[in-house]
């Protein structure tokens, strides 16, 4: 008997974790990790209300709009063939200055390939977003991403990072690094990366179609903050149960199971 349970045990968590998978691969963003372009490989400022890239349409990133500045700025959102985003300028609205990423970027973040790169200072930064469709009202959903902070080559100094997201009317939520109002010793320092970093948030949805935005943060103003984006993904979350909860669930299971097998012999040996 109790070896047919804990076969039972064993196939939940074995089609629990093929739950997960089956549930991961339904990512609702449509071009997460920024590969599909209209710039053949070169780095280029995305288009936006402000700077219009000849023979580009809309942001020339598929499925993504970059939106205004809220104090009338131009709004400053870069993508980079990661393969030279250290060494090849992007064809941008300021052409005579360089706009490539310090020497200190490490290439591809983990989802692999090509990433955004957003000003972060507030009379340039513009959001980055897609409308989501195809959301369940009332249903939870995991966003996770990869994200870091760097400066342009053209910049020295330093500088805190943010960014800013928020899905429909939900409450905003943020990744940062650093202390705008602390020493320079709790900040980016010049030219450095945080390095690729994972981050995941929770959202409920209100809606069918919700629109997903990120917003690049930084301080200060003229030393543009870079904030590094890919790998976006949204799924849904509500039934996907964790698989650290699940393995726990079953081997509290197969406990149960074990002391109640022992204390069946027990009242055995008294009777
Ligand atoms: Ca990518």
């Amino acid at each position: 008997m109790i070896s047919k349970i804990l076969v039972v045990c064993f196939a939940a968590v074995i089609i629990g974790f093929g739950l997960v998978e089956t549930v991961n691969a339904g990512n609702l963003v449509l071009n997460g990790s920024f590969e599909q372009t209209q710039f053949n490989g070169t780095s280029y400022e995305l288009g936006s209300n402000n700077w219009k890239p000849t023979g580009i349409t809309g942001s020339g990133l598929t499925n993504w709009t970059n939106g205004s500045n809220s104090q009338g700025g131009s709004v400053y959102n870069l993508w980079f063939n990661a393969s030279n985003a250290t060494t090849v300028d992007a064809v941008s609205q300021y052409p005579s200055e360089p706009q490539r990423l310090s020497a200190s970027f490490t290439g591809s973040s983990p989802d692999g390939g090509n990433f955004v790169a957003m000003d972060g200072d507030p009379s340039v930064n513009g959001a980055l977003s897609q409308q989501i469709s195809g959301l369940t009202v009332g249903a939870d959903y995991r966003l996770s991403f990869y994200w870091g902070a760097i400066e342009l080559s053209n910049r020295h100094g330093y500088t805190t990072e943010s960014i800013h997201v928020t899905l429909g009317d939900s409450p905003m939520q943020a990744v940062s690094y650093g202390d705008p109002n602390g020493p320079d010793s709790q900040k980016l320092a010049p030219n450095a990366f945080t390095g690729w970093i994972q981050a995941t948030m929770d959202f409920q949805a209100d809606s069918t179609s919700e629109l997903l935005s990120f917003l690049s943060v930084g301080t200060p103003n003229g030393l543009p903050p870079i904030a590094l984006l890919d790998g976006v993904s949204l799924v849904e979350a509500s039934s996907v149960p964790e698989p650290s909860s699940l393995a726990l669930s079953a081997l509290g299971l197969i406990g149960f199971v074990v002391i109640r097998s022992r204390r069946r012999r027990i009242t055995s040996t008294l009777a």
